[in-house]
């Protein structure tokens, strides 16, 4: 049997029918061989992050497992957000799809692209409200835990659930 790992995918979308845009990114990559979606959470509305003045945000977060490597894991989230016509334009920008490999299991990766668990993630609320429902105990990469971090992170009172 091959061996499978734990990740947590970040989804969000504030361009067009984001609801539909996150449905149609999961069904897209459970389509993948080697990618499992076993959980999502619920969407939540949460207030842009960044300097760029733009409409809330959709986001969740999912559980997968795969067999992949985490570089053709992100690979294919990449290619699922080209596929659904996602533009890289304006750094922090809107965006109708984007896709985030958070967590690997317990895989430390810092190479060009892919940097996992996601830097900062301890700090925006708008993944680790989504992941403490779905992945508690999910490794964010500073020796605590997504409901850990979650207790003292800025704005997540300021995030709605949909
Ligand atoms: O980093 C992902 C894209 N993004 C988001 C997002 O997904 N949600 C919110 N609330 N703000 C964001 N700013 C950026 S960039």
């Amino acid at each position: 049997m091959t061996d499978t790992t734990r990740a947590a995918l970040g989804l969000g979308s504030n361009i067009g029918d984001t609801k539909s845009n996150l449905d149609e990114a999961l069904s897209r990559l459970s389509e993948i061989g080697g990618i499992e979606v076993i959980t999502r959470s619920s969407d939540y509305r949460t207030p842009p992050w960044g300097p760029v003045a733009q409409d809330d945000f959709r986001n969740a977060c999912a559980v997968v497992e795969t067999t992949l490597p985490a570089r053709e894991l992100l690979e294919h989230c990449l290619e699922v957000e080209r596929e659904m016509g996602r533009v890289r334009d304006q750094r922090w920008g809107p965006r109708l799809i984007d896709i985030d490999v958070l967590v690997y299991g317990n895989a430390r990766v810092d190479e060009e692209g892919l940097s996992i668990p996601h830097p900062r993630m301890g700090e925006r609320a708008f993944v680790l409200v989504p992941l403490a429902e779905i992945w508690p105990d999910a490794p964010i990469g500073d020796g605590r835990t997504a409901t850990e971090a979650l207790k003292n992170c800025p704005g997540k009172e300021d995030i709605t659930r949909l």
